[in-house]
């Protein structure tokens, strides 16, 4: 299989062509809105320009460094590479953090010098393509100092120097114009109790995040915040543990109007929840905010982040978004990497192509559910005893324990309505093969 290296095109389902799309179309419209403003994809900076392969057991298995030593250069060689590849696949935005674009020094004035040279560089490869930064955010769990957490290490001299990565971290967002600004706490969490003051490390995350939140709005950032969450690895227990604990985090601490949430769906398995579910809960709680997408291996258990190519999973997940009313300043950002052994550059593109073909798969199947109309109408006819009579009494806080009482004592025959599982599990096969 040889790529010409070209622009990747859409050529439609009929296409054999391994190297086109197959149904990603982005300027086709679809509800009043074109693909590619519903699916707003985004490059991992990490995985697409920096991962080689690596796996606990084993070093890489590609080469990344562009024949160039560690330093500015093979940077900005990176860089040049990624808008480049971005432009061929048709990718309008990009995530990272500081550590995939720029060298780290050996002080934290080092590295911020270094990131703002790579910076100023990604500025003007934005201005040149018209590319935009989705979000940034900052590697607090790679560096051997933040193997006990960054905001929640029991080390303060470690707190100061995640504060001073946050901080520029969020003045890159600010000049590369970001809309977002992601905090993903990988060890921000426990190996074990024993050793471990849980309250002081929440309280303390939770001020990382305000000092973040009032830096930034103090100077100019006007996106989203977000937390991502994860429920361990590497920890056994990270403190964003899922969507719920994440809401009530937030809440606790104030932080619902700056802060959203970030649901990446190989978490959510992790967590023993569906991606729909976590995207559910989220909206709930009125903090959806951007999606990592990915799909995990169900039978291995960790953090595998593979190209999304799962047809159910997008369809759901697009439902959630297109329920929500799309996407503001959030997107879909592939946090995904193609496999160990598929180490050659046409696997990254065959790779984006799996993952921007399945989402718009996606798109189409949850658009059909919607305008199909079968599975809202169930849900709406399922609740309609809230509607009137005493469900309609209830939902507007008209009635008490005594008069529910009084009004249930003498029920007969209380019904429980079936809840028809199987058949709408066909109504989606419907829409999916039919
Ligand atoms: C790790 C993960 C991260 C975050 C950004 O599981 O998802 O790549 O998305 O730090
Ligand atoms: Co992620």
């Amino acid at each position: 299989m040889k790529y010409d290296n070209g622009k990747i095109k859409f050529e439609g389902k009929n296409s054999k062509n391994p190297f086109a799309f197959h149904y990603y179309d982005a300027e086709r419209v679809i509800g009043g809105k074109k693909m590619k403003d519903h699916l707003k994809f985004a490059m991992s900076y990490w995985h697409t320009i920096n991962a080689c392969g690596t796996d606990m057991f084993g070093g890489d298995t590609m080469d990344k460094n562009f024949g160039l030593p560690y330093g500015i250069e093979r940077y900005k060689a990176k860089a040049d590479f990624a808008f480049d590849f971005m432009q061929k696949i048709g990718i309008e935005y990009y995530c990272f953090h500081d550590v995939d674009v720029a060298p780290e020094g050996e002080t934290l004035a080092e590295s911020v010098k270094n990131l703002e040279i790579m910076t100023d560089y990604l500025l003007e490869k934005q201005k040149a393509t018209g590319i935009k930064l989705l979000w940034a955010t900052a590697n607090m769990f790679g560096d051997k100092k933040f193997m006990a957490g960054a905001a929640t290490s029991p080390n303060a001299d470690v707190f100061a120097v995640a504060a001073g990565k946050v901080k520029a971290g969020i003045d890159a967002a600010i000049k590369l114009g970001a809309s977002g600004y992601v905090f993903w706490g990988g060890r921000e969490g426990y190996d074990t109790l024993l050793n471990t003051d849980m309250g002081l490390e929440l309280d303390n995350l939770a001020r990382l995040l305000t000092l973040a939140r009032d830096y930034g709005r103090a100077n100019g950032f006007k996106g989203d915040f977000y937390i991502e969450p994860k429920p361990k690895e590497p920890t056994k227990h990270q403190y964003d543990f899922d969507a719920a604990t994440c809401a009530n985090f937030l809440r606790k601490y104030n932080l619902t109007d700056d802060f959203r949430l970030n649901i990446e769906a190989n978490h959510a398995t992790l967590a023993g929840h569906t991606f729909q579910h976590e995207l559910r809960v989220a909206r709930v709680n009125g903090l959806f905010g951007s999606i990592d997408a990915n799909q995990g291996d169900l039978l291995l258990g960790w953090d595998t982040d593979q190209f999304p190519t799962n047809v159910y999973e997008t369809t759901m997940c697009m439902y959630e978004v297109l329920k929500e009313g799309g996407f503001i300043n959030g997107g879909l950002n592939f946090d995904a990497k193609a496999r160990r052994q598929s180490n050659t550059f046409e696997d990254i593109v065959l790779a984006y192509i799996a993952g921007m073909d399945s989402f718009a798969l996606g798109l189409i199947k949850a658009d059909e559910l919607i305008r199909d109309g079968r599975i809202d109408e169930f849900v709406k006819d399922r609740y309609s005893s809230y509607e009137s009579g005493v469900g309609k009494r209830i939902v507007e806080g008209k009635e008490t324990l005594e008069s529910l009482a009084e009004y249930a004592s003498d029920l007969k025959d209380v019904k429980a309505e079936s809840g028809r599982q199987e058949y709408l599990e066909t109504v989606i096969n419907d829409i999916m093969f039919g």
